[in-house]
């Protein structure tokens, strides 16, 4: 493993704890084979030339030698101009908190959409700094900076392109996706979203369910200790209690995550965007769990969906010696390890569902297959009586499906008690 040296500016405005932020770095750059070995913090706020003071930069280039580092990472994204000056001055491998992040998705991704999405990040967080890695690039050569320089409009070029055709791709990809969610908004078709930390248990809420729900297990998701171990949103569909809805699992979030990468996966995330239902999955037992909640609620407002209906689950309960408190917001104590309360949470879920239901009693004829079949992958089935002229059926549905369902409905007198 390569050895690094962790670099925060501890500002008082900023919201996060420098404490928490730091041990989120180590943890982010363990996940890329760099064990942490010291972390320097300024109390200041960022230098635009050097990220830290001249002194402090003095110092960063002590350690180094002292501890033989291979690596200093700094925990902002780091402008190609200030890139360019402390790795001159270090002469060492610069990493910043996005170029971290940034590595861990390019690694994580396999589905096509995740990958390209990711890519366009990276690709739009190294064209800025093209000229800065270019420099160094010919340091190291010492190259002459003629061929350098065409090299240089090469590269940008190359750069742009590979944007433009990436941003396409993905154009075709969320229209697509946005169709989907559209056909199920109309059909009235319930969504309940998972989101939360990155390793807060998302995923593994997602398998208990499944397995809770008698569902085959070649639906399970990844799950897996790891941060970022889903990068693409995964959507089943849950049975139980008679409602039927829709669950999806979503990529985690980190603190100060790249803003390319946020934008990149805003159409991803579109499953949250139109819930029903947020369900704000939290590992109880981990120290930052107040931080960790929120961070995602950061990134939840960042995509203007931080007004929806939320649950806040509680999860790890059984690893929990202190349980958080949460204020203001229903909330539930779980494992999905254990499947502790995974009942009331599946309770919660339906109720809610289907609190702005409608109950009527509707009269399909025997001949009316398509109708009945809408009617059963649809609407909650209460009862169900064959009589002369067809089924009579008495069913919860969504109010968006009423209109549709209500021409069904009989005069009173052909109904049967
Ligand atoms: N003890 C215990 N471990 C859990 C529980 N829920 C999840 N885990 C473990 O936590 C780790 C992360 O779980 P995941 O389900 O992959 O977490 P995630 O939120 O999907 O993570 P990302 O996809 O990386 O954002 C795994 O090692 C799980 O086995 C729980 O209730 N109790
Ligand atoms: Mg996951």
């Amino acid at each position: 493993m390569k050895k690094g040296i962790l670099v925060g500016i501890d500002n008082k405005d900023d919201i996060y704890d420098i404490d928490y932020s730091l041990n989120e770095l180590g943890t982010l750059a363990m996940e890329i084979g760099i064990k942490p070995i010291d972390k320097i913090t300024q109390k200041t706020s960022i230098n635009k030339y050097t990220y830290v003071g001249s002194g402090k930069l003095e110092e960063i280039l002590v350690e180094i030698k002292m501890n033989d580092a291979d690596v200093v990472i700094f925990n902002d994204e780091l402008s190609p101009l200030m890139y360019k000056n402390i790795e001159e001055y270090l002469g060492i491998e610069i990493l910043d908190r996005s170029s971290v992040i940034l590595e861990i998705f390019l690694n994580h991704a396999h589905t096509t959409e995740a990958k390209l999405e990711v890519k366009l990040a990276n690709l739009k967080y190294l064209y800025p700094r093209l000229s800065s890695l270019r420099d160094g690039f010919d340091r190291q050569r010492a190259g002459d900076k003629g061929s350098g320089e065409t090299q240089l409009e090469l590269d940008r070029r190359k750069t742009l392109n590979e944007i433009n055709r990436i941003e396409c791709q993905l154009k075709e990809a969320h229209k697509m996706k946005d169709r989907v969610i559209q056909r199920r908004k109309k059909d009235g078709i319930k969504t309940v979203a998972l989101v939360g930390y990155t390793n807060a248990g998302k995923s593994s809420t997602l398998n208990s369910i499944i397995e809770y729900t008698n569902k085959s297990s070649d639906k399970m998701v990844y799950a897996k200790n790891q941060l970022f171990a889903t990068l693409d949103t995964a959507v089943r569909r849950i049975e139980y209690n008679q409602t039927s809805f829709l669950l999806t699992d979503t990529i985690g979030f980190v603190s100060k995550l790249p803003h390319h990468l946020v934008n990149s996966f805003k159409e991803t995330l579109m499953e949250v965007a139109q819930a029903d239902l947020i369900v704000h999955v939290i590992d109880a037992s981990s120290k930052y769990a107040y931080m960790e909640f929120q961070t995602t609620m950061q990134v939840l407002q960042s995509l203007n969906v931080s007004d929806k209906k939320m649950l806040v689950l509680l999860n790890k309960i059984d690893l929990c010696e202190n349980i958080p408190m949460v204020n203001g917001i229903d909330s539930i104590e779980f494992s999905a390890t254990t499947k502790y309360n995974i009942d009331k949470l599946l309770k919660y879920i339906t109720d809610y569902l289907n609190s702005d239901m409608i109950s009527t009693t509707i009269l399909i004829p025997y001949d009316d297959g398509k109708m009945l079949n809408f009617v059963r992958v649809n609407t909650k089935i209460i009862s169900q009586i064959s009589l002369n002229d067809g089924y009579q059926i008495t069913l919860l549905c969504d109010k968006k499906l009423y209109s549709k369902i209500s021409i069904y409905e009989p005069n009173d007198s052909k109904l049967e008690a």
